[in-house]
């Protein structure tokens, strides 16, 4: 549902104003800390931050994919290991029960979801099911009324903290690719289910990924999520959705890059005059500038199509290809633009340069965004 004019603006401003009163001035901190503090987290809660896009009839904002997109532009303004937070409950941790759960799925979940007592996460990639979706090993075997989970799921965000799973799992041995797999609802506390340390990372220090361990889990055959069989579809529904709002991240970063590189470059003298006077920078901020606003028409468009109840798989992934290379180019003439002091941790211009790295990699690569461009285009003839 979408907020009327008024209501939207007031949250977007509440965010704008959280963003840089209380996470712009500890972003140095956290990534030291590799740790989002306690309160910071509970104040996310009590902005509602968490149930963004879980429905109003389960407690949370409700919002339309357009109003995401806005509001996760100004969570771009910041380390995104912030956004990282509720980024799962917001997104790929939540949609899958979202949009294929049943009545009382949702009724049982949703609520602890939107106000972020339950941390969630989605676990479909493995050690060897990256790109390769479709092969997942972890291995959903049918007892009675519940499914056994056996198996290994790798890089999953939030999964320290996680109440709840979206786990993908292959319950058809015989069928190798996408049609065996299956998709379900996993309590983080079933016995046989642990989660391995965080990972050392390049960036987004505070935001956590870690291995998810299944050994003989026993999950309840009523939270499987879709029919059998449908649980390669219901990620890929979640990415392309997922895909959007990584976009508006993206787009909220460089925003806060190229203002950073424009106020360096305003007081910075060099040869007698500030670096903004010079033509050679001018190019650089007039590239990145241009390249943000492309990339959020195209979020714009992209999440209002969705919004209108069009399949956006296409569009969400030309919109990821487009706005994580495009951020990636931002920060680097970002550093370029600071110089040396781009380079030295103070600024804080090299952390974000390490921070933007992997929205070129997770949900999906920039090279899995350009296969389904191209597969897309070519079903649609053009
Ligand atoms: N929405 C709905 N259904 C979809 C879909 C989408 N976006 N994409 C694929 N499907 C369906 C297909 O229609 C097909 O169904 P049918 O067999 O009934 O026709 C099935 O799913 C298998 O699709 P496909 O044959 O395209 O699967 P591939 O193994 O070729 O994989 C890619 C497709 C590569 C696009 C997919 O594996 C992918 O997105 N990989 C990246 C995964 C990713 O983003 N990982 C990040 C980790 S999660 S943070």
């Amino acid at each position: 549902m979408a907020l009327d004019t008024e209501t939207r603006d007031q949250l977007i401003e509440a965010v704008r104003r959280f963003v840089a009163e209380r996470l712009r001035p500890i972003e140095a901190q956290v990534a030291e800390n590799d740790l989002v503090p306690d309160d910071v987290v509970a104040e996310m809660r009590d902005l509602g931050l968490f149930g963004l896009s879980i429905p109003e009839a389960y407690g949370g904002l409700g919002l339309s994919m357009e109003e995401e997109c806005l509001v996760a532009i100004e969570l771009g303004r910041t380390s995104p290991a912030f956004r990282s937070v509720i980024g799962t409950n917001v997104g790929i941790g939540s949609q899958g029960l979202v949009m294929f759960g049943t009545d009382e799925q949702k009724a049982k979940w949703l609520p602890g979801v939107a106000s972020g007592e339950i941390v969630t996460s989605f676990a479909l990639t493995e050690p060897e099911a990256g790109s390769d979706s479709a092969s997942v090993q972890t291995r959903a075997r049918r007892d009675g009324d519940v499914y056994v989970l056996d198996g290994a799921k790798r890089y999953i965000t939030n999964a320290n903290k996680a109440g709840l799973f979206t786990v993908m799992a292959r319950t058809d041995p015989d069928k190798k690719g996408a049609a065996g797999v299956s998709a379900f609802l996993v309590p983080g506390d079933l016995p046989g289910l642990s989660v391995g340390k965080p990972e050392k990372k390049m960036g987004q220090q505070g935001a956590h990924i870690c291995d998810v361990i299944f050994e003989g889990v026993r999950v309840p055959a009523e939270n499987r999520l879709g029919a059998e069989g449908e649980g390669f579809k219901v990620a890929m529904q979640v990415l392309d959705r997922g895909r959007l709002h990584i976009s508006a991240v993206c787009v909220g970063v460089a925003e806060r890059l190229i203002r950073d590189a424009v106020a360096y470059a305003s007081e910075r003298k060099q040869f007698g005059q500030t670096l903004a006077s010079f033509q050679l920078i001018q190019a650089m901020i007039a590239d990145s500038k241009t390249e943000a606003l492309a990339a959020k028409a195209l979020l714009l468009d992209s999440a209002r199509k969705r919004d209108a109840g069009e399949t956006v798989t296409l569009e969400a992934a030309a919109t990821k290809l487009f706005a994580s290379e495009m951020v990636g180019r931002v920060a680097d003439r970002a550093v370029q633009i600071f110089g040396g002091a781009g380079y030295v941790a103070d600024y804080g211009i090299e952390r974000l340069y390490r921070d933007v790295r992997i929205f070129r990699i997770y949900e999906g690569t920039s090279q899995i965004q350009q296969l389904v461009v191209a597969r897309e285009t070519i079903k649609r003839g053009g």
